[in-house]
This record gives C-alpha cells, structure tokens and sequence, in this order.
C-alpha cells in the first residue's frame, strides 16, 4: 500500500532492525523501545487490522508469536513479555497496517505501565 510506513519497512525503502522474518511475516524492533527489545509482528501482506482479517489469515500471523516471543524473552533475559494489539483509532492504533506488540518485562521499573 502506497502510503503505509510498515508496507515501506517491509519493502526496505524505510530503515528497521529485524529480528525475524520469513514469507509472509516480519518482526522488526518498535521505534519507541517501551521496554528494551519492543518488538512488533507483522504480516507482509497488508491489511488495516485484524478486523479486515479472516480467521486464517489471522491464526497463520498469530502462529508465528510463541516462538519469537520466547527467543525475546531467552535473549533479553526478559521476566515475562505483553502482547498487545490494537484495532481502530478509538482503540490505539497509530499505524494501520496489522502489528502484534511484543513488549518485554524486565521488573516493576521498566518503564511500561
Ligand atoms: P499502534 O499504536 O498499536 O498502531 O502501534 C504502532 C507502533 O508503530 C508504535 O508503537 C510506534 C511504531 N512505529 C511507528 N512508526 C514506526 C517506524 O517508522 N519504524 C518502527 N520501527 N516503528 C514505528
């Protein structure tokens, strides 16, 4: 899509650190690092939300977030993770191409409340 900032990360016309990627998702670092290794899970196909997803297109995505989320957590030295995602303005969404947040925990000072 023409003006999505994620479809130009995938595409490689805008800069990002990956930390996974295979055909059809990418998990880049967050720009905004909530807690150090802020991750964020993207299909490369884009779509607003996951309201504009069917129940496949969404489980094939979701299936790829155990196993990065635990190599975060192994590599961190994480104690737990928040996986969080938004749908719709009213809800928090910011950018509008599909994304799972992978927000590591440190302690209780880390800086995400
Ligand atoms: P959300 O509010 O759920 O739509 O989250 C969008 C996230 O995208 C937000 O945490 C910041 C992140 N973000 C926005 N622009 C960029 C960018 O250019 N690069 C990276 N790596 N992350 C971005």
């Amino acid at each position: 899509m023409e003006d999505c900032i994620f479809c130009k990360i995938i595409a490689g016309e805008i800069p990002s650190t990956k930390v996974y990627e295979d055909d059809d998702v990418v998990a880049f670092l967050d720009i905004t690092q909530t807690t150090k290794g802020h991750t964020l899970v993207v299909p490369k196909k884009h779509y607003r939300n996951i309201l504009a997803m069917t129940g496949e297109e969404s489980a094939e995505l979701f299936s790829k977030v155990p196993q990065i989320a635990s190599k975060l957590v192994d590599k961190l030295h994480a104690k737990g993770m928040n996986i969080l995602q938004n749908n719709e303005e009213i809800a928090g969404q910011t950018v509008f191409h599909t994304h799972i947040h992978l927000i590591p925990r440190y302690d209780e000072n880390d800086g995400f409340i």
